[in-house]
């Protein structure tokens, strides 16, 4: 065969090595998450379905207990050996969470296919300042991380088999937690699990790659976007734009026995608009580099409440 048959790059290629690896465990992650949100799985077939062109993802976000060794570092070393690169910090004082991204190795392959099976996404990861709790908070995050040994060590493994690395919580634990704070409520019962993909807007072929008319059309199927701050969340400088649905339920069984429906995972949309630099080229020359990168406090913010009890119970 050919030397560029050899080296991949006049067909898809099959992706080999550590990067086949990383994208293997990265779909664990997303039958995971797709087997517990069916919002999130009918929304990607929706838009497949009405795109009839593979979707690619933005980025993957997880939550974390910020204690010592087992917040942001516990997932994100799992993403540092495979080659991803840390970049900017964002912070919450009001939240009481801090956030980092990281940007996927640069070597790595378009993938050719369909969500993880493209090109590889950022990652966000953030963590709660679990320091900043109540006393009362304190305790029970800090028992359930001991009662999880060096499960700080396999943060990704536990999102790829949808396990938690400590032993169930019980009711009324959990509800002292979301008295305080939703998120740290949140990842005590979901623990690593993905807590969301979003679908890159600006990479879709039809009028969908618009994110206000992906808004309308997700909408218009029935489904619910998270409305805090008003469903479009649009960063100081204009070129990031956001949405996502409000999370999925489900019911969990509690230590005590009990069983209660908790929030789990939600869809995110992000449209980004190419640099003003770059304004003046041909839009088929217009690469992902071209345009605004990163993430925004201001839109990030409003996507955590998301999983809100005030968006989960919202009328209409
Ligand atoms: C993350 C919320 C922020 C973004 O893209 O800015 C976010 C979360 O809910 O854990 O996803
Ligand atoms: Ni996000």
């Amino acid at each position: 065969s050919s030397r560029s048959e050899q080296n991949g790059s006049s067909h898809k290629s099959s992706i080999q090595g550590s990067e086949a690896f990383l994208r293997g465990v990265l779909e664990s992650m997303q039958s995971v998450y797709l087997n517990r949100n069916p919002t999130a799985e009918a929304i990607l077939e929706l838009v497949h379905s009405a795109e009839n062109n593979p979707l690619c993802y933005d980025h993957l976000a997880f939550r974390t207990f910020g204690v010592t060794g087992y917040g942001i570092d516990s997932m994100a070393s799992f993403f540092l050996d495979y080659g991803y690169t840390r970049r900017e910090e964002l912070r919450f004082p009001a939240k009481k969470l801090r956030a980092l991204w990281f940007s996927p190795p640069a070597d790595s392959q378009d993938g050719g296919g369909r969500g993880i099976k493209g090109p590889l996404p950022r990652i966000f990861i953030s963590e709660l300042i679990v320091d900043q709790m109540s006393p009362q908070t304190q305790e029970i995050i800090k028992k359930y991380i001991a009662s999880s040994g060096n499960g700080n060590q396999y943060a990704a493994l536990a999102s790829s088999l949808g396990l938690l690395t400590w032993e169930k919580p019980s009711y009324s634990e959990f509800q002292q937690l979301a008295s305080e704070s939703e998120y740290a409520a949140w990842t005590l019962v979901n623990g690593h699990a993905l807590n969301h993909v979003t679908i890159s807007a600006h990479r879709l072929k039809t009028e969908l790659r618009d994110i206000k008319n992906l808004n309308r059309f997700i909408e218009e199927s029935g489904f619910r976007l998270n409305s805090e701050g008003g469903v479009l969340k649009v960063s100081p400088d204009g070129l990031l734009l956001q949405s996502s649905t409000v999370a999925d339920s489900m019911p969990f069984q509690f230590s005590d026995g009990a069983t209660e429906s908790v929030p789990c995972s939600y869809i995110e949309f992000a449209e980004r608009l190419v640099l003003p630099q770059y304004k003046n080229l041909p839009a088929i020359e217009v690469k992902e580099f071209h345009r605004r990168d990163g993430f925004e406090v201001g839109n990030a913010d409003k996507i955590f409440e998301s999983t809100s009890k005030d968006q989960l119970s919202r009328v209409g």
